[in-house]
């Protein structure tokens, strides 16, 4: 009896949900697991989540004091004259990102320096203070306008954490401020706003401080459609608190159209590389009601299936957001040490993520001109050229089968049958295919597929070709080329009815692959495909039996970009250190650029330092596995590496290990030695951003150094890790 009346009362809160667009749905005590599936089978996308589903490639745009500095993360004590911005061009900015296929531009209008990039009435540390402009400068405002221009929505990152306001002298974050009812906007003489709205809300000042300067983001700069908030802070004062929920009032109120990042509205991936998930689902568990919610921690692993939902007390839908940069980093530095990703990365990262269920937002830095590199350029043409190509052209136009699915619009759908459905679609003539898109009617039905699979007609007989896992919005498989003139969807496993409003076929030319570059302890060579791009194979195909035979590999270790005339590699090498640079070359094209630059062979190196237990030995630290770390445990935080032999060296590189977040070298010390007993400091390093983002840190030292003996010493754990952690570490010659 429980049963139908139950069944009767989802189908009611169903309509209801529809109408309303329920995004957020209460477990109510005795609901059974089954129960709690079929009401997440109900949350659907708000309008508003909905809509910022659609842009699908987005563009991040760090841009500030770091910028010049060329530091990752700045540190509050900048002077703003550093901010010596001669040119800017927005405009080369959003033309750009347009051509790539971008639809919205996030800018950090304030990162975690706490310099503000537009004329914020409410302090000087900012452009009005900067050469640029002689002070009248508003780097937010030339770029509203050129996205207006350009028909690309806007979007504002505005740092929580604010090292001006936590390290100046008069600096309002943790300064241990009463809590009282303050009016917002604070208005300012002579500085009067044009939108009449005030707001009071009982809070301190920095959150008065961050109130003020989100009513100007929101009102002065047109419509905003995201607003960014960071979880990362380099450092915390005073036990400051963010009074989140008058924040999302004032964003609710002035920016009714705008998602908010980093809270209830859309989720961090949880890495800042480009890595993507299997099954990415957008109906997430929480114990409390989110629309409470003040604080909002990453989630990071499965966060949707099936199993996690078991403890549920509301399930809410919350779409992930892949973030990356372009280069390594998120400011720019240089044009000789920071490397660019190659259009087939970005492509690729697109395909994961977009066609993962996730909305891709790409980080191009502008460099000390004000604009985009010519290298990030050429790649987001590129980019953009690739997607148009390949997603523009349906290889299914003319094809029969369900209507709904087949007619590209996203407000018809089949609703198939309890947790299945098969679809058959016939085609007008052969066609070859190696992509397969296929999207959900999340609008109206919520995300439920959970395992699906596409077959062709080959050889007069149904054949697997693909198998995925969820869909959501979107879902791209790739695939080798298959030939057909029938295809065959099978929704394996769903909860409730699966609806499915879209499919499309395409072709994507290959390109040779990406490579990646290896060496062991031993100090021996590899060149290889990089694994990644090969995500398909992982369904029983080899990845080098799936390369073409004609794929010839071609390297240099002089600098030189390989040509048709380089080395092949056919056999591992031995690299006493230096950097090898590798293409591979398949009939007419050639691949991209994969480069590695390797220190010194650490085979014969002795490590020493404290640890905390032997799985983390410092020779953890040496051998040449990122996957195994040293840690310092309770001791003293650093390691003593023996050479063997002395040697001049010019810096080194810090990996820190992946997923330990403990003892990551925010700022350390180098100290080198002739005999080890003698040790001279060789000079200071400080890393930023560890913790979201642990990848290689190169430091090259400002005068060489002679040493047999060299000490790496943590000064500040990110995070304030009292130890110190490395999974690997190389010295440059
Ligand atoms: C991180 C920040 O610390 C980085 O600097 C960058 O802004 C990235 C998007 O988020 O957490």
């Amino acid at each position: 009896m429980k049963r139908n009346f139950t069944t009767l009362l989802y189908a009611l809160i169903s309509l209801v949900g529809y109408a309303q667009g329920q995004s957020t749905i209460k477990i109510e005590p005795g609901d059974s697991h089954e129960d709690i599936i079929e009401k997440a089978a109900l949350v659907v996308p708000t309008a508003n989540q909905y809509a910022y589903k659609k842009l699908e490639f987005t563009c991040f745009v760090h841009f500030g004091v770091n910028t010049f500095t060329r530091k990752e993360w700045g540190d509050g004590f900048e002077d703003p004259q550093v901010f010596n911005l001669q040119n800017l061009d927005t405009d080369q900015w959003c033309r750009t990102a347009k051509e790539a296929g971008m639809k919205l531009v996030m800018f950090t209008a304030k990162h975690h320096d706490g310099f503000v990039l537009w004329q914020s009435r409410y302090t000087k540390h900012g452009v009005m203070s900067s050469p640029f402009k002689d002070g009248k400068g508003d780097v937010l405002k030339e770029l509203a306008a050129s996205c207006e221009k350009y028909g690309l929505k806007l979007g504002v990152y505005l740092s929580p954490a604010d090292l001006y306001q936590i390290e100046s002298e008069k600096g309002l974050y943790g300064n241990l401020s009463e809590y009282t009812d303050r009016v917002i906007p604070r208005p300012v003489e002579g500085r009067p706003f044009k939108n009449k709205s005030t707001f009071k809300f009982n809070v301190d000042d920095y959150n008065e401080y961050f109130l003020n300067q989100l009513f100007e983001l929101l009102t002065e700069y047109g419509p905003i459609h995201e607003v960014w908030f960071d979880g990362a802070h380099p450092k915390r004062k005073g036990n400051q608190k963010y009074n989140y929920l008058a924040w999302k009032k004032l964003i609710q109120t002035l920016a009714p159209n705008a998602v908010i990042f980093g809270k209830e509205d859309v989720r961090w991936c949880g890495n800042e590389s480009g890595a993507t998930r299997e099954s990415e689902w957008d109906v997430v568990p929480f114990d409390q009601d989110p629309h409470h919610m003040n604080l909002f921690p990453d989630l990071h692993g499965d966060i949707g299936s099936r199993e996690k939902l078991t403890n549920a007390k509301y399930l809410h839908y919350l779409p992930a957001e892949t973030d990356t940069s372009i280069r390594e980093g998120w400011f720019y530095r240089n044009e000789d040490e920071q490397k660019v990703r190659s259009a087939d990365d970005v492509f690729d990262i697109y395909e994961r993520s977009v066609g993962g269920n996730a909305t891709f937002l790409l980080n191009i830095p502008p460099n000390r001109e004000g604009k985009f590199s010519d290298e990030d350029v050429s790649v987001l043409k590129e980019v953009g050229k690739r997607i148009r190509e390949t997603y523009d052209n349906d290889l299914l136009v003319g094809a029969k089968g369900e209507t709904a699915i087949l007619d590209a619009n996203e407000n018809t759908y089949v609703l198939g049958e309890e947790g299945k459905g098969t679809y058959v679609i016939t085609l007008p003539q052969a066609i070859t295919l190696n992509r397969f898109l296929l999207q959900e009617a999340i609008q109206t039905h919520g995300q439920r597929i959970e395992k699906h699979a596409l077959d062709a007609w080959v050889n007069n007989k149904w054949q697997q070709v693909v198998e995925g896992t969820t869909i959501g919005y979107k879902r791209i498989l790739r695939f080798p080329d298959v030939t057909t003139n029938k295809l065959r969807i099978r929704i394996l496993e769903a909860r409730s009815k699966p609806s499915l409003s879209n499919v499309s076929a395409h072709y994507y030319t290959a390109r040779p692959p990406q490579l990646a570059i290896s060496r062991n302890l031993k100090g021996e060579v590899t060149i290889a495909p990089k694994k990644s791009d090969f995500d398909w194979k992982t369904h029983g195909i080899d990845v080098n039996e799936s390369t073409s035979k004609n794929l010839v590999i071609r390297y240099t270790t002089d600098g030189k970009i390989p040509n048709e005339k380089s080395p092949i590699f056919s056999d591992s090498f031995f690299l006493k250190s230096g950097e090898v640079k590798a293409k591979a070359f398949e009939k007419e094209q050639t691949g991209s650029l994969a480069e590695r630059e390797f220190g010194l062979v650490k085979k014969d190196w002795i490590a020493k330092g404290t640890i905390a237990n032997e799985k983390n030995s410092a020779e953890k630290a040496i051998d040449a596995d990122v996957k195994t770390y040293w840690n310092s445990g309770n001791g003293a935080p650093e390691l003593t590496i023996d050479l063997k032999e002395t040697k001049t060296i010019r810096g080194f590189i810090y990996t820190p290990p992946l997923n330990f977040k403990e003892g990551l070298i925010e700022k350390g010390l180098i100290k080198v030695s002739k005999n080890g007993t003698a040790w001279k400091t060789v000079q200071t390093f400080d890393l930023g951003n560890l913790i979201n983002d642990p990848t290689a840190r190169k430091v090259r030292f400002v005068k060489k150094a002679k040493a047999r003996y060299v000490q790496i010493i943590s000064i500040r754990g990110a995070g304030g890790s009292s130890s110190a952690s490395i999974a690997e570490i190389d010295i440059l010659e």
